[in-house]
């Protein structure tokens, strides 16, 4: 099998730090989003969806979304799980990846997307035109401010989101807490038990 990604970019960064804490490594290729390689023939013929990660199975089949992604892989090399201990557990994490991705990746990418040139008539990845809002920027902004104070208040109840251990639910929000940098947005300093929880899971991955 083989790995398209682009190591900078906060969904393959989801796949990274999932195969580093497992000690996966896998045959790699960088898909340069800076230089638009996504739009090329030749990564659209492996995903028409021209986004990244993508992972090309030796059966032909193609995964393209890191949920299926990681769920892929957990059954390939399940020591050191990371989407839960039993049924229910995995349901949880599942359930975490697919809030996280929904309520704090898109309310920083919709802040990133909808404003500058860089993302004009990309305003959501995909191989079709689609036109910024430019309001979308100042919801954005304030989705992410709720996030964080969402987010804040269930850490102050649980040190890892599922279980009593590290998950990929863990590993996701760490991600997308720092993709906001990418909007020069912190987690606030009174987000105290967010802030906490991202310095329990950097310290339980191991180094890079
Ligand atoms: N469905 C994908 C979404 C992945 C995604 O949005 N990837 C971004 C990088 S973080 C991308 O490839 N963007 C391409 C672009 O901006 O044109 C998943 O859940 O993995």
């Amino acid at each position: 099998m083989k790995l398209y990604t682009f190591d900078i970019a906060p969904n393959p960064r989801r796949v990274a730090l999932f195969m580093q804490y497992k000690g996966i490594t896998l045959d790699t290729q960088q898909i340069d989003l800076g230089k638009l390689e996504q739009f090329s023939d030749s990564y659209k013929a492996i995903n028409p969806d021209c986004s990244v990660p993508a992972l090309a199975l030796d059966s032909g089949d193609c995964l393209v979304d890191v949920v299926a992604i990681c769920s892929y892989l957990e059954g390939v090399y399940p020591d050191k799980p990371l989407l839960g201990a039993d049924n229910l557990e995995r349901a949880q994490v599942l359930g975490w990846m697919h809030r996280l991705y929904l309520s704090g990746f898109m309310a920083v990418a919709d802040m990133l997307r909808n404003q500058g040139d860089m993302f004009k008539d990309r305003a959501l990845p995909g191989p079709d035109k689609v036109e910024q809002i430019p309001a979308l920027v100042s919801r954005g902004r304030d989705r992410l401010a709720g996030f964080f104070r969402q987010m804040n208040s269930i850490c102050e109840t649980r040190d890892y989101l599922v279980g009593d251990s590290l998950t990929q639910a863990d590993i996701d929000l760490l991600v997308v807490c720092e993709f906001a940098a990418w909007v020069k947005e912190t987690v606030p300093e009174s987000c105290a038990a967010l802030l906490a929880h991202m310095a329990r899971v950097r310290a339980a991955l191991p180094a890079s």
